[in-house]
């Protein structure tokens, strides 16, 4: 991802399902006027779900997601419908492509769409052949990726759908114009070159969203930047692994946490990842852990969560538990075979995903936290770093 570029994880996710040969790849590359994504009369093209981002009126910053088709059979067809059902997890706006006539396999997946409270649009495909339809629903529309026909209306229908909302904030709710907030980055052979990671640069934009004052450091000049700026500083914020030391340098009297602590916050549910961080307590030789983070290729999380991760948690508990570890779209399927997840701080990933993967665990009563939240616990500083939720956003957990 490019600084220049809104993150994906912040983006609307219009997804587009439907039948082999339905006419998917080419909407997707009529909306967005690229041939992006392959298209041809074999039926079962599309392989794996293709991605573009682009800016949509009056939406904004949307992703588009060409999906492969979901009618398939045999051992192939069903990785392909599992794929298309994993991106139905973060789709804010999902497009139903149909070929002439909806089937018994397109009204069951409105079904599962209307099941997920997910917005969508019954996109009628090559009205340039199929050109019958009259009595159309206000969420229906014929389209010809051919003619054109039809295209920008669709993108019209879309743009009216108001899509889902993150309300929550990162920091913009706890600071005030002219706060100061001291950013603690550590730069380890970890640390990407030239660059701040994601869950960094979304807090220092959110700090001058709320006309706060960012200032970022490394742990080697925290203490001489405390000492400069004195009582003046309001929040230090920190990168998780480096926690305890920060801690210590931090004065007591300043308020303390971390970017994953605010992104369990921000992306999830705070309350849920602090009980799942005391089930630490309950880790001994035979529990199983799933580590998951957000992104793979994108990886910038370093080893923390593959490495450093499960060193503090053997050290902790005292025990050997077995580690399982999944990134990027991938979760689990077998939720339930796990006495703990921790995961990421999630940035890459919307709020939506994010949401169905915190109640998953919820509905099938597994303990769930994140890396921020595990390492404060295990170091003993958890209440130091929600502290700032209550006294400066008057929120308790
Ligand atoms: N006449 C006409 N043909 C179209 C239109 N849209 C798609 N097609 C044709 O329909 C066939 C399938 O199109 P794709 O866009 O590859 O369909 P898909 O839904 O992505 O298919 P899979 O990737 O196999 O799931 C191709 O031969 C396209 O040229 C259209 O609007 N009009
Ligand atoms: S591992 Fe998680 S927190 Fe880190 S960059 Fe990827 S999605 Fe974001
Ligand atoms: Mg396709």
């Amino acid at each position: 991802m490019s600084m220049n570029n809104t993150p994906s994880g912040e983006r609307v996710h219009i997804a587009f399902f439907g039948k082999r040969n339905a006419g998917k790849s080419s909407l997707l590359n009529a909306v967005t006027n690229q041939n992006i994504a392959v298209v041809s009369d074999i039926k079962g093209t599309t392989t794996d779900p293709v991605y573009k981002s682009m800016e949509l009126l009056p939406i904004g910053p949307v992703i588009i997601i060409d999906t492969p088709g979901i009618d398939d059979n045999g051992t192939l067809g069903e990785l392909r419908v599992k794929k298309a059902k994993q991106i139905l997890n973060k789709t804010d706006i999902a497009v139903i492509a149909v070929e002439n006539e909806m089937s018994s396999f397109e009204n069951e997946l409105v079904e599962i769409i209307k099941s997920k409270n997910i917005p969508f649009i019954v996109a009628y495909t090559k009205s340039d052949i199929y050109n019958n339809k009259t009595d159309l629903k206000e969420n229906e529309i014929c389209v010809s990726s051919v003619t054109k026909e039809g295209i920008n209306e669709f993108k019209e229908l879309i743009g009216n759908i108001k899509p889902f909302e993150n309300k929550n904030k990162l920091v913009s709710d706890m600071l005030k114009k002219g706060d100061i907030a001291v950013l603690v980055v550590p730069i380890d052979k970890a640390a990407p070159k030239g660059r701040l990671i994601l869950p960094q640069q979304q807090v220092i934009r959110d700090c001058l969203d709320c006309g706060a004052v960012s200032v970022v450091c490394k742990e080697t000049e925290l203490k001489e930047t405390l000492d400069i700026l004195g009582e003046k500083v309001k929040l230090v914020i920190t990168d998780s692994q480096i926690f305890p030391l920060v801690d210590k340098i931090t004065p007591d009297n300043i308020l303390m946490t971390s970017f994953s602590v605010l992104f369990a916050r921000y992306k999830g549910n705070i309350s849920q990842a602090v009980l799942g961080a005391r089930q630490l307590n309950n880790i001994n030789d035979n529990s199983k852990i799933l580590i998951s983070e957000g992104c793979t290729h994108h990886r910038q999380c370093g080893d923390i969560g593959t490495e450093k991760l499960p060193n503090m948690i053997r050290k902790f508990t005292g025990s050997n538990p077995q580690f399982v570890f999944t990134s990027g779209t991938e979760f689990t399927e077998n939720i339930s075979d796990y006495d703990l997840i921790i995961h990421c701080g999630g940035c890459m990933l919307n709020e939506r995903e994010m949401k169905y993967r915190l109640s998953m665990a919820k509905d099938s009563n597994i303990p769930m936290t994140n890396y921020g939240t595990a390492i404060a616990y295990m170091n003993g500083i958890l209440e130091r770093s929600l502290k700032p939720f209550y006294v400066l956003a008057g929120q308790k957990y």
